[in-house]
């Protein structure tokens, strides 16, 4: 194993991660692959739902438009979830949270799996699969894992919508900025499993390199972001983040 871990990752990310203090990791849908949750977009392929490209379903405009077909698209994918695990890269996560007193993960996941490993205060920038969100009052009533899902607000009564942050919404308030925060303190920041194409995430290992951070990406394919880093490691996260620790 040590050797597997001396030929993947540098010496001196290696003293890096055993010396850092303030830990941020960014995660995306890639570091959820392993346990079977599809990705939007890599290997050249971007996911579609009945004939639309997830860009048009996962939109404001379609919740305005056609609010059934968006629960249709939330359901069809929490019942995916509902049988799926965390898988080693959650949980390599999950563990080094005994390692570091100052760690932060940012996920713009929606699924709950960082949680589900054991990873406390994730700050999730897009919202979670498994609350709604009334269109009018705000209330956030969680989605229960077995049983049906209201469609109208228990305090108001009006539509209830999934509590997830489509293109062109707005992040939840404080959730970036806490993020932005953590980035700008951070002396470590892993990118891991994100295309780094959404912002504003994807300004934040930019954020985390500018004030001093060493920059790691792990990702199977080159992102946007990999000129940025210093070091790209090239592969899946459930192999990688438990080399990190050995
Ligand atoms: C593996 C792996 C393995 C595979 N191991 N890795 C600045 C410039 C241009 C545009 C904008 C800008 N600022 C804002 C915008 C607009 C827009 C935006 O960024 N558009 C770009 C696409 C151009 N941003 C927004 O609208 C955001 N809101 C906002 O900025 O509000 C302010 C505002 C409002 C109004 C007007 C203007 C400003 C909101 C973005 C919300 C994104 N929502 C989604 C859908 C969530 C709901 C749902 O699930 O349906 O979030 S989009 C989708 O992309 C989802 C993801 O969280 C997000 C990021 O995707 P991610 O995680 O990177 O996944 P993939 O699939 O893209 O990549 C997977 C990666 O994993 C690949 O690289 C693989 O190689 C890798 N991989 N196996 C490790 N085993």
């Amino acid at each position: 194993m040590q050797t597997a871990r001396a030929q993947l990752i540098s010496p001196e990310l290696h003293e890096r991660f055993r010396t850092a203090e303030r830990v941020v990791v960014l995660t995306g849908a890639g570091v959820s692959a392993e346990s079977g949750v599809p990705t939007f977009r890599g290997g050249g392929n971007t996911t579609v739902w009945k004939g639309m490209p997830f860009d048009v379903i996962s939109s404001a405009t379609m919740v305005q438009r056609d609010l059934p077909a968006v629960w249709e698209w939330f359901d069809y994918r929490r019942n995916l979830l509902k049988q799926l695990k965390p898988n080693a890269a959650h949980h390599a996560i999950a563990d080094w949270q005994q390692q570091f007193p100052h760690l932060t993960v940012v996920t713009q996941n929606i699924d709950g799996l960082h949680q589900a490993a054991g990873t406390n205060n994730v700050i999730e920038l897009h919202g979670s699969i498994w609350r709604s969100r009334c269109i009018d009052c705000n209330s956030r009533p969680e989605i229960p894992r077995d049983e049906r899902r209201d469609s109208l607000c228990y305090e108001c009564g009006n539509h209830l919508r999934p509590d997830v942050v489509l293109f062109g919404e707005m992040l939840p308030p404080g959730a970036f900025e806490l993020a932005v925060e953590r980035a700008a303190a951070s002396d470590l920041c892993l990118v891991v499993g994100t295309s780094a194409l959404v912002y504003p995430a994807a300004g934040l290992p930019e954020i985390a390199k500018s004030s001093g951070a060493f920059v790691c990406e792990v990702n199977p394919e080159r992102t946007p972001l990999s000129d940025l880093c210093d070091e790209v490691i090239t592969g899946k996260a459930g192999d990688l983040l438990p080399l990190f620790s050995q």
